[in-house]
């Protein structure tokens, strides 16, 4: 078994190990460890089972049912099929999931703290996965921004990327954004946090997911959501994720931003995802 951090800022990769090995609590605690040490931790080539899949991410809390049924894998209902492929002229899951900056599920009041890919049917030239540290993040905003975001928090929104399904043609985009708001309220959350592993603030907020700065006005806001746009994606301090066949990628949803790249036409891309919830194993 090898270890090696991926890039100064973030990530850890694992190769080496099998399913097999990883039924060995310390081998197992080593990589829960890596998750939380390193925010984002990749197994290499891990041949797993979905079923087997939902056990590993048993050790790290709670697998938790997707929301829309009909993305669920039709055998395990805490895999939700990430995938633009079809069968039988059907989506067979979920196309597009996170292709922008994001902290998963952060309208969400509480969203769950990991999320796991594996990653079953993937192109090697597209379709890879960008990650960035909300920590590393924190450290290169300007002095000035830190004490102006001190104390402050804002509201977090699904409305820019809500997407339009079948029951909602004929609706005005008002009317649109005022069903979504019923549905998804916004949330409030301190912009600043503290990882519980490191002690080390880390801005939690991504701008396709904010609505605003609670008490910035429209121009502190603009201005406020372009700087860490650039911080977030800045290419010296983003990683890459080149999907190889079986990958396991795990990551803390707060502390981690991400993104999906786009796939090249012609191509299928598949992976199987779970979000997991604190079940006090691994106390935030
Ligand atoms: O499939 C990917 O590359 C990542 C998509 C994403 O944002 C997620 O699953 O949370
Ligand atoms: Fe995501």
């Amino acid at each position: 078994m090898q270890i090696k951090d991926i890039t100064p800022f973030i990530g850890a990769e694992m190769t080496g190990v099998d399913y097999e090995d990883l039924q060995r609590p310390e081998v197992f605690r080593q990589l829960a460890e890596l998750v939380h040490r390193r925010e984002l931790a990749v197994v290499r080539g891990l041949d797993i089972t979905p079923k087997q899949q939902i056990e590993l991410a048993s050790r790290l809390g709670r697998p938790v049912p997707f929301l829309m049924a009909k993305y669920r894998h039709p055998e395990h209902e805490e895999i939700m099929i990430s995938s633009n492929a079809m069968k039988a002229n059907r989506p067979v899951g979920v196309a597009r999931v996170g292709n922008f900056w994001h902290q998963d599920s952060s309208y969400m009041k509480d969203p769950a703290p990991y999320t796991m890919l594996h990653g079953v049917d993937v192109p090697s030239t597209s379709g890879h996965t960008l990650y960035a540290s909300a920590l590393d993040v924190y450290d290169r905003l300007p002095q000035e921004w830190k004490e102006k975001i001190a104390g402050r928090t804002a509201l977090h929104t699904v409305s820019k990327r809500q997407r339009i399904s079948p029951e909602h043609v004929g609706l005005s985009i008002a009317e649109l954004k005022a069903l979504v708001e019923l549905e998804y309220p916004m949330t409030e959350h301190p912009l600043v946090r503290q990882d519980p592993t490191s002690g080390r603030p880390y801005l939690y907020g991504a701008p396709e997911y904010m609505d605003s700065v609670v008490g910035f006005d429209a121009n502190e806001n603009a201005e406020f959501f372009a700087l860490i746009d650039r911080l977030i994606q800045d290419p010296d301090r983003v990683y890459t994720h080149r999907w190889t066949t079986d990958d396991l990628v795990v990551w803390k949803t707060a502390t981690t931003y991400h993104a999906a790249t786009a796939i090249e036409p012609g191509a299928t891309r598949t992976v199987h995802r779970v979000s997991i919830e604190e079940d006090g194993q691994w106390p935030a």
